[in-house]
């Protein structure tokens, strides 16, 4: 595969956020105060609580949440990479994605901010396949993931196993929007919708754990909505 080095187009982070987003931003950052959303315990009578976690809200459409910045990728354009502590540093395009055998997932999704949605339809890699491939080193506990808009967050390779996580590229049997994180993002099913990265740039392995863009601001460091785990 060649090395591509990943073009940074966009500057990251809080200077190039549109005002609407801006509002969502600053709220959320407040809800870390006011616990917003937590309840104390599940509710385990109604039969649509056994899919739906405690605190959370069915919805049809799916929310854009982001820092107020989409970062603009062509498919061709885009490229991506496996670095840190592994024996097989990756470098990828997006026909060499394609071509690693891409997987057809149902999952539901559960964001912090209350909503959560049924059935999205992904097509990707799953990023176990992607690790193995990289074969991170004895030293490797945690992942870094890193957006072209300069997000980031972390995970412990313990997380990382289960096959319905994927780096995806269509939704619903489309391409992946660019308000989604298209053309390709990260979607990890089992945890609260921030540690899916949209616009993914690279995934560094490391021995340490490093709070991300949410996780610095108060969010929890893992993020199971069974468990609410919304704040620190
Ligand atoms: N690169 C990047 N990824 C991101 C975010 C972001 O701001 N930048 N926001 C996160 C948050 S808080 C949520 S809830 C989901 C929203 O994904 P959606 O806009 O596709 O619904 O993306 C997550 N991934
Ligand atoms: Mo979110």
């Amino acid at each position: 595969m060649n090395f591509h080095r990943p073009i940074l187009r966009s500057k990251p982070d809080a200077d190039l956020i549109a005002p609407e987003r801006a509002k969502l931003t600053a709220a959320k950052e407040g809800w870390v105060d006011s616990r917003r959303l937590e309840v104390a315990e599940e509710q385990p009578s109604k039969p649509s609580n056994r899919r739906l976690p405690p605190g959370q809200t069915l919805t049809q459409d799916m929310p854009v949440l982001d820092l107020g910045h989409q970062p603009n990728i062509p498919a061709k354009e885009w490229r991506f990479a496996v670095t840190g502590r592994c024996g097989n540093p990756l470098s990828l395009d997006f026909v060499g994605l394609e071509a690693l055998g891409p997987v057809d997932s149902f999952s539901d999704i559960h964001c912090v901010t209350g909503w959560s949605r049924f059935d999205s339809k992904w097509r990707g890699l799953p990023l176990r396949r992607l690790l193995a491939l990289a074969a991170p080193g004895k030293s490797a506990s945690h992942a870094i993931f890193k957006g072209y808009d300069g997000y980031r967050t972390a995970l412990p390779l313990s997380d990382l196993t289960r096959a319905d996580i994927l780096l995806a590229f269509a939704l619903d049997g489309a391409p992946l929007p660019r308000a989604h994180g298209g053309p390709v993002r990260l979607v990890v099913p089992h945890l609260y919708f921030w540690k899916s990265v949209k616009w993914l740039r690279a995934i560094h392995l490391t021995d340490r754990y490093a709070a991300g863009t949410w996780e610095a601001r108060g969010y929890h460091d893992r993020g199971d909505p069974w468990k609410q785990e919304r704040y620190r």
